[in-house]
């Protein structure tokens, strides 16, 4: 395998396999993309596991948890605030305007995401679902009832941040243990069962039960076209299209087959 310009070249031609790629989009009546934390990383976000991930730095259950954030919530909302600076200030890339043309080719684009930190929308991808939440808002922890505050700068004016009634604020994505947001997730299995081309972009394929789509909609008859740096479990499951590389490199070849040929 050589790498060149963030894709790998094996024994399929790479040109060939974006055109099989296109082709699928162009032939497909109802296509649904799927993205995880990968998607972000050229936009400067971090991942969650691998080399550069957050997983390396911190264990995922003192981050990502209820009992995480009820154990030491100061540090959890540390990472929030970072995470949210930064979302604020990154700029979506190539390959959010790629999904943005395909989206103008093709008319309806469903995007699912596990992501919470809005790039799709900013970059103009207009039906996303979000299955783990956003970092929009911040509800209460002890859960009094009290509306939903939207996460700006002013809430860290103290760390960890607090609800009107004085118990600590939880940012309104899902952690695990957590049930994921019950009309998203209904939505999500769907358009799985329904769709006949679901696109799976930068997701490890391990967190459920996100990673049981592109599954449900091999199992229904779809094709599946994965962008991954990496092999993943969904690499060689039969009826899967699997392009090494990464999502700004490759979306933005597959949209250009897509819309000049
Ligand atoms: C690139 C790239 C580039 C890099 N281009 N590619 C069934 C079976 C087994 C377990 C369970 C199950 N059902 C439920 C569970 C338990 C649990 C779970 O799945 N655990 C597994 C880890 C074993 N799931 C849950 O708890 C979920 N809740 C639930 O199911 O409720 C019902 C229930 C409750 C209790 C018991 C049983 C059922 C909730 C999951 C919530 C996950 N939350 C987090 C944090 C969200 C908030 C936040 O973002 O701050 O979600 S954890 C973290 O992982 C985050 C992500 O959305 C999620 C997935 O990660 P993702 O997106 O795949 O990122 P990475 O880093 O893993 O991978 C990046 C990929 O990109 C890699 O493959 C790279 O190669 C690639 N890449 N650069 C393209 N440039
Ligand atoms: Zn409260």
């Amino acid at each position: 395998m050589i790498r060149e310009q963030g894709i790998m070249y094996g024994s399929a031609s790479t040109g060939a396999m974006i055109r099989e790629a296109a082709e699928l989009i162009r032939e497909s009546r109802l296509m649904v993309v799927s993205t995880g934390a990968g998607m972000s990383r050229e936009s400067g976000i971090r991942t969650f596991r691998g080399e550069e991930g957050f997983w390396r730095q911190y264990r995922a259950e003192d981050l990502a948890s209820l009992e995480g954030i009820r154990k030491d919530p100061g540090l959890v909302w540390e990472w929030y605030r970072e995470r949210l600076r930064a979302c604020c200030q990154l700029q979506p890339h190539a390959g959010y305007r790629a999904l943005v043309r395909i989206q103008e080719t093709v008319g309806r684009l469903p995007l699912i995401t596990q992501n919470v930190d809005g790039l799709h929308q900013k970059a103009g991808i207009r039906d996303v679902i979000e299955l783990h939440g956003s970092l929009r808002t911040a509800s209460c922890l002890a859960g009094c009832g009290a509306s939903p505050v939207p996460m700006t700068e002013d809430i860290f004016s103290e760390i960890p941040p607090r609800c009107s009634c004085g118990s600590v604020l939880r940012p309104d994505v899902v952690l695990f243990g957590e049930n994921l947001p019950e009309q998203s997730l209904k939505r999500a299995f769907r358009l799985a069962e329904s769709c006949d081309l679901m696109i799976v972009i930068g997701t490890s394929m391990v967190v459920y039960p996100a990673a049981a789509l592109p599954v449900i909609a091999l199992r229904e008859g779809a094709r599946v076209i994965e962008i991954n740096t990496e092999e993943t479990p969904l690499s060689r499951l039969e009826g899967t299209l699997s392009l090494r590389g990464t999502a700004g490199l490759v979306l933005p070849q597959i949209a250009k087959a897509v819309c000049e040929e």
